[in-house]
């Protein structure tokens, strides 16, 4: 495999006249896409005839995005492949390729291509998918497309019934893994798992005895997926954003998976904040921590950050007196960081699912109050130019008393407990509702992609009332895996 993957890299950078057949997973690369990715395609090389084709495999995001993909690194890491091997999105030039006519595709794991990538439809010659099937039949392109619970097991089943001899334990393992994972442990009570993913789990496992245990598989995985302690702040705020965007108005909502206190403290991070602010152009940060207790509990804590005051205030308000849900909230005391709001959710079966729509609420109704944003800046703030402030030395005011008397208590959290933390996470991070696990939708866009998503792109509002009626109507919901959901439905 590593042979292979390596060979894939130096024909990228020679050419040489070759063709190239590419195979893409879908934008979300979670480890389903990488997995069906590089196994197709080591099956293509290794049973392909022709000798001027190179087939590799394209993570299909940019290799600066792919540390977020903790259970990806993680998978890795246990099968020993270095991520060196791999080739990402913003490593290969499709375009170029496409143009030159060198370029062949095929989709795993999504079977139409992202409206960007439409004009290279013409030359998609296979797609391997579980998701529903939304492309037109052509004579060119062999579709596979079957509702199992993992695209990784349709490679499976393709490898085990044509070319069985090129299963090795590296092999079996990848693929393994990735549909325990999807399959959420084979559990037929999570509703992902079909009787095919069995089938073909089995065959590999009978055939690598010394495969993991499926629970341990399942569970690392699992764990990985929510360990976010390598990532940067930038990392962990991009890991599992939602976007809210009104007119004037850019909220990030970010699912943090540690004690909020433990992130208020990271080293740097006001500055941290801002930086993130500015580059994706967010007024707001909405942080919602979630973790669990010692017996398994969810602790909900939310932070409000804006380095608009008024601003700030205005959606610490909404959320305070939300009623459906009511959140609960109550205060904790300042952390060490200004210019945010931090509260204990008493409410803690109000995933980010629920928050949203208060938030989408919120900004319909900034929306119609006609009134500009800069009309959001306060004394506080009232030195920053226009649109985005810079950072304000002030003294921070809250407008709220601090209430020290309803901190979490630490002692009833699991975070200290190694080994019980990760066993919250394996238990309960499927049940998480925070977007991650969303497989609903299609096609999958990347959690952290502003391609086609950053508020900025838009340019300055235009301050028509037409304009401003059609902004209303759009008041656009962008999750995870690129879900759109509009404001008036
Ligand atoms: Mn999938």
């Amino acid at each position: 495999m590593e042979h292979f993957l390596q060979g894939c890299k130096s024909a990228l950078q020679k050419k040489d006249g070759n063709d190239f057949h590419v195979v893409l997973g879908n934008e979300a690369c979670d480890l389903d896409s990488m997995v069906s990715a590089i196994t197709l395609a080591y099956f293509l090389s290794k049973t392909s005839s022709s000798k001027n084709l190179v087939y590799i495999p394209v993570l299909n995001i940019p290799r600066e995005d792919f540390p977020l993909r903790t259970e990806c690194s993680f998978f890795l890491r246990e099968n020993r492949i270095s991520e060196d091997l791999l080739t990402f999105r913003d490593e290969v030039d499709l375009a170029d390729l496409y143009e030159s006519g060198q370029l062949s595709l095929s989709l795993v794991d999504h079977n139409v291509l992202p409206r960007s990538d439409s004009y290279m439809e013409d030359v998609v010659t296979e797609v391997i998918d579980h998701h529903l099937l939304e492309r037109r039949p052509s004579a060119n392109c062999r579709v596979t497309v079957e509702l199992v619970g993992s695209c990784t097991t349709l490679v499976a089943e393709k490898i085990i019934q044509e070319a069985p001899q090129i299963l090795d334990f590296q092999l079996a393992s990848l693929l393994q893994g990735t549909i325990i994972l999807d399959c959420v442990n084979m559990a037929p009570a999570a509703g992902k798992v079909t009787p095919r993913d069995t089938e073909y789990v089995t065959i590999l496992e009978s055939k690598f005895p010394n495969l993991p245990q499926r629970d341990a598989a399942f569970d690392s995985l699992q764990n990985a997926k929510f360990d976010v302690s390598g990532l940067s702040t930038d990392q962990m705020l991009r890991k599992d954003l939602k976007a809210l965007t009104s007119r004037d108005v850019s909220l990030a909502v970010s699912a943090i998976y540690m004690h909020i206190e433990d992130f208020l403290r990271r080293d740097g991070l006001e500055n941290d904040l801002q930086t993130f602010c500015k580059r994706y152009g967010y007024n707001v940060i909405v942080a919602m921590a979630i973790t669990f207790t010692a017996e398994h509990e969810p602790i909900r804590q939310i932070s409000v950050y804006s380095q608009q005051g008024e601003l700030r205030r205005l959606v610490t308000r909404t959320l305070e007196k939300a009623t459906n849900p009511s959140l609960d909230l109550s205060l904790t005391g300042q952390g060490p960081c200004s210019h945010v709001t931090t509260y204990r959710q008493g409410n803690t079966g109000a995933s980010r699912k629920k928050v949203l729509p208060i938030l989408k609420d919120f900004l319909r109704k900034i929306d119609s109050s006609s009134r500009p944003m800069q009309a959001f800046q306060d004394a506080e703030d009232s030195k920053g130019q226009s649109g985005f402030n810079e950072q304000s030395s002030d003294n921070h005011f809250e407008v709220f008393p601090a209430d020290d008397g309803d901190q979490p208590d630490s002692q009833d959290s699991c975070a200290g407990d190694e080994s019980k933390g990760r066993d919250c996470w394996a238990r309960f991070g499927k049940q998480l509702e925070d977007g991650l696990e969303d497989e609903n939708s299609f096609p999958p866009t990347p959690m952290n992609s502003l391609v086609e998503g950053c508020p900025l792109d838009r340019g300055l509002p235009k301050l028509t009332a037409e304009a401003i009626l059609e902004r209303i109507s759009r008041i656009t919901v962008r999750d995870s895996e690129g879900n759109l959901t509009n404001g008036s439905q």
